[in-house]
């Protein structure tokens, strides 16, 4: 698919004790609120509604981090993220496809790129599979709340993080409620996360009861609940940044760095 800028309804990016964006950049046309895509996932659940089986968007998004965001070395306040859904998909089938991916991809890097690479005194390790999974909870006893960056740094592979509490269109476990079927993929290395996805929230009964839940205000996700009530199909998907994806490539220092156009959250826009 091609990529949606604008629309009434947008990612709400929350509760999530991870994001740290200030609002939502809005514009006002002919009388509409317009929001500036924080991410496609709404708009991929009603693509896969309309019976698109298996979509992928390169997605531009912005969210208006908090400046002390600059020091991560990994956030943009203007990125795009490759992003895929799987109609009828599950955990599984994104977990092969993107092992898959991540594995050709360094493959190739290294095979085609070996010149650059060394120019850029990168020493990109292989990938094997599979990758590790560990839960969220074990992460966070073993390396604090600030668990991301810690294990990543102490990562050699990449691995999946499971079960994260976030927002609303990530699927409950309905076996084990206060769980969720959803999930990172990390980098080694200290590069933190590459991805994030989930199986998804599909029973309109469900989405309700979480937005009350969450404490977003209804009227935000009016065109999306009206369509999402005639039946959404189930699908898994997720979203990598192609930014970090570079810089985890390349070595980077910070994902601005692979910018030719920089957006790094903190840093004035010179053009
Ligand atoms: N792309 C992500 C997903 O598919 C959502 C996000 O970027 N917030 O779950």
């Amino acid at each position: 698919m091609m990529p949606v800028i604008l629309s009434p309804v947008t990612d709400p990016l929350g509760p999530d004790p991870g994001s740290s964006v200030i609002k939502s950049g809005e514009i006002e046309y002919l009388g509409q609120r317009l929001t500036l895509t924080q991410s496609m996932i709404l708009h991929k659940q009603l693509a896969i509604k309309e019976r698109l089986e298996k979509i992928f968007i390169i997605s531009p998004n912005i969210r208006l981090e908090h400046p002390k965001r600059k020091e991560t070395g990994r956030h943009l306040f203007e990125f795009s993220q490759v992003d895929f859904e799987i109609a009828y998909g599950t955990r599984e089938t994104v977990f092969e496809l993107m092992e898959d991916f991540l594995i050709s991809m360094v493959e190739h890097v290294k095979m085609e790129c070996a010149e650059q690479l060394k120019f850029l005194g990168r020493g990109l390790p292989e990938i094997v599979k599979p990758f590790p999974r560990y839960t969220t909870h074990e992460l966070a006893e073993r390396y604090g709340e600030d668990w991301e960056i810690h294990a990543s740094q102490a990562a050699k592979q990449p691995f999946w993080a499971l079960c994260h509490k976030r927002e609303f269109y990530d699927k409950e476990d309905p076996k084990e409620p206060g769980h969720y079927l959803n999930y990172d993929l990390v980098y080694p290395e200290g590069f933190g996360e590459a991805l994030s996805g989930a199986e998804r929230e599909h029973e309109y009964d469900i989405i309700i009861q979480k937005i009350t839940r969450h404490g977003l205000d209804m009227k935000r996700f009016e065109s999306y609940l009206e369509l999402a009530k005639e039946g959404l199909v189930p699908s898994a998907g997720g979203g990598f940044g192609v930014e970090r994806l570079v810089r985890y490539l390349t070595g980077a220092d910070h994902v601005g760095d692979v910018q030719l156009f920089r957006r790094v959250p903190g840093e004035t826009v010179t053009v």
